[in-house]
């Protein structure tokens, strides 16, 4: 966000503060061979399935060096030797993608499973419902997980949705729908019964995730659709914090220990920066370069 603000990044930039959990929860069950597929903000799915931070940042800075050579920038951040299908700035376009995926991997005979997330706005799209539907008559190993932040852009769901819980949408299409909170530990286990489920052959799972978008739908947004109360209920709740009180009261690490993550999450940070802000832009001459006609 920082650097955003300074005016290195260009495009929109859409960050998942407060939404930490599930990319952790999710991705701590997934193979590099495994397929994810994510949306505009989907910078943690990637981080969670062992992104190269340099690499990540530089794509966002739309440098030569980055995954994309500086084409995607964060919207179609992609990076395949990790499975991830790409970031996708059509809010559902990725969820066809990944169901895809999904049937390559039945039709190989292999046990990779593909995952799609997206928010609850994505859940209206005429992709959502077909993509459910196929995975579930083909038995697809498909995870779709709906991170619901109440938000799509400038609308809250109770205007987008006559039903609160995304998850019951899987009873139309005969699979099961779970609904969890934004707990690391809580997502983990769903997403692990549901990946069990799919590399068996047991068929796709839709799991709702209830989480909350602390900022606003892309960095610079004033909010002003949302009052003071509801932004500071959202950022009331930190599933990081959260997670580091569990840690510390079950002492499995101390506060010491807890900083000296933090610490280095920093510089890992910095350096990515750095290597971002060092790199040169693509030559106007290889603009060509790796459209197909
Ligand atoms: C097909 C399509 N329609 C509209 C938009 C504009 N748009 C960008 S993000 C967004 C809302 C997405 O909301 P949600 O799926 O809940 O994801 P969130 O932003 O909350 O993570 C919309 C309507 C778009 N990018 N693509």
């Amino acid at each position: 966000m920082e650097v955003f603000a300074a005016g290195e990044i260009p495009g929109f930039l859409h960050v998942s503060v407060g939404q930490e959990a599930a990319p952790v929860g999710l991705c701590a069950h997934l193979r590099d061979d495994d397929y994810i597929g994510t949306t505009h903000r989907g910078h943690g799915y990637a981080i969670a399935k062992g992104i190269d931070l340099k690499r990540a940042m530089a794509e966002l800075f739309g440098k030569k060096q980055g995954f994309c050579m500086g084409r995607s920038g964060s919207m179609h951040l992609a990076d395949m030797t990790k499975g991830i299908m790409g970031a996708n700035g059509i809010v559902g376009g990725g969820i066809p993608i990944v169901t895809g995926a999904g049937f390559a991997a039945r039709y190989r005979g292999t046990d990779q499973v593909a995952v799609a997330t997206f928010g609850d706005g994505a859940a209206n799209q005429g992709t959502f419902h077909e993509s459910l539907n196929i995975a579930s008559v083909m038995n697809l190993p498909v995870l779709f997980i709906c991170e619901n932040n109440g938000w799509a852009e400038f609308s809250s769901i109770r205007t987008h949705s006559k039903i609160e819980d995304i998850a019951n949408r899987a009873a139309a299409y005969g699979i099961p729908g779970i609904i969890t909170e934004n707990d690391v530990l809580e997502i983990h286990d769903a997403v692990g019964e549901a990946v069990v489920r799919a590399r068996n052959g047991g068929g796709p799972t839709l799991i709702e995730v209830k989480c909350d978008r602390w900022h606003g739908h892309y960095v610079g947004d004033a909010q002003k659709y949302r009052n003071r109360e509801n932004i500071e209920a959202a950022m009331g709740k930190d599933c990081i914090k959260n997670f580091e009180r569990l840690l510390l009261a079950r002492k499995i690490l101390t506060k010491r220990e807890i900083d000296g993550i933090e610490e280095e999450i920093r510089s890992e940070l910095a350096e990515a920066v750095d290597f971002a802000r060092s790199c040169p832009f693509p030559d106007p001459s290889e603009m060509m370069d790796g459209l197909y006609a």
